[in-house]
């Protein structure tokens, strides 16, 4: 029996991905992988609505790709492609957009927030449209789950909003996809500023663990996180958010139950927690880093992998796109 299929994406917005997308998303990924057939992107056009110049956004896309595959991403199990090499997305993004009711798109906090940080000015018509594209991703792969964070629930339930329509209308083209969000207790906050997420995108890096940092600048940036004045680790996120977000990290990347990485800092300080915590980081990161920078040297054999992998998503992708362009009436080129 075939597998039911998943699909996720990051964007290429930054050089480095930080830990929360490690924590967050890849080792999920990486999980999921065996009983799903997955699909990842990289979705470049996507990133296309930030501002950025085109040879960063090259060389964030081949180095979003190559932490991928460090982080335990198989190319040859899952198909891992850069969203602009297969032609599909952008055109099934325009066919959606004419079944995406301006009112609805328009309730997307996303865009809200973005478009009220960035000024009208500076508000594309591609920011507006994001999550159709998004909403395309899914669509073309018949995808059963789409693993995603708390903040982009609201497009995956736009993109069944959408499936169900266009089958609706036109006829069954579409697999209805199933939202799958992280857990509250796989979110990562700022080193720095415990009461806000960690972002690729953050003001101060002081704050942010990155995969391709040097392990001595993770080491440190550990040691001198945020913690409190009560001296006991101790899980309450309330009112010990800082330590609380060490523990989590230590607790996911050793798979250890919380409980027991308190039982074992019982009455030591902050500082040799802070130690313990720095040498998972280093050990656990290290390898990810070192295979990253590997693929990234050569980015000639790094391509061929993408592109064979985009060839088995134009696949899948193709087929869609042709049922849809025969089921809403556009004529057959012969
Ligand atoms: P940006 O600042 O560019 O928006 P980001 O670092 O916030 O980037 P996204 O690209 O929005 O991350 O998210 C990619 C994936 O990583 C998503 O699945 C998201 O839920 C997850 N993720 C991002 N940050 C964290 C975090 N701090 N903790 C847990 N998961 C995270
Ligand atoms: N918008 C998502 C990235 C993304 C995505 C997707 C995630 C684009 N297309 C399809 C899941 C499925 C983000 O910013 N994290």
């Amino acid at each position: 029996m075939s597998k039911p299929r998943l699909y996720s994406g990051m964007q290429p917005s930054a050089d480095s991905l930080q830990i929360g997308n490690y924590i967050g998303a890849l080792m999920q990924w990486r999980d999921l992988q065996e009983s799903y057939e997955a699909f990842f992107s990289v979705v470049d056009l996507h990133a296309l609505t930030q501002p950025s110049n085109p040879a960063d956004l090259r060389a964030k896309t081949r180095r979003t790709a190559a932490q991928y595959i460090a982080a335990g991403i198989e190319p040859s199990r899952s198909t891992l492609y850069v969203q602009s090499h297969v032609r599909a997305h952008a055109e099934l993004a325009w066919i959606l957009s004419t079944i995406t009711g301006f009112g609805e798109a328009s309730r997307m906090t996303q865009f809200k927030d973005k478009s009220a940080r960035y000024g009208a000015d500076a508000t594309s018509v591609g920011l507006f449209t994001y999550p159709v594209l998004m909403a395309a991703d899914i669509l073309l792969y018949q995808t059963d789950i789409v693993p995603v964070g708390d903040d982009q629930k609201q497009h995956v339930e736009l993109t069944r909003d959408l499936a169900e329509r266009f089958n609706s209308r036109y006829g069954e083209a579409f697999t209805v996809p199933m939202p799958v969000i992280q857990k509250d207790t796989a979110r990562i906050y700022d080193l720095q500023n415990p009461a806000a997420k960690m972002s690729k995108s953050a003001e101060s890096d002081a704050g942010v663990l990155w995969l391709l940092d040097d392990p001595a600048v993770s080491a440190k940036k550990v040691m001198r996180a945020v913690t409190d004045s009560d001296g006991t680790v101790r899980y309450d996120r309330e009112n010990k958010p800082g330590v609380s977000n060490l523990l989590v990290i230590y607790a996911a990347l050793t798979g250890r139950q919380m409980p027991a990485i308190e039982d074992e800092y019982a009455g030591r300080g902050y500082g040799d927690f802070k130690k313990g915590l720095a040498d998972v980081v280093v050990e656990e990161f290290g390898p990810v880093r070192a295979r990253a920078l590997e693929l990234l040297d050569d980015p000639a054999e790094l391509d061929r992998v993408l592109a064979a992998n985009a060839e088995r998503a134009d696949e899948v992708a193709d087929a869609t796109l042709a049922d849809v362009y025969d089921k809403i009436g556009l004529l057959r080129r012969l």
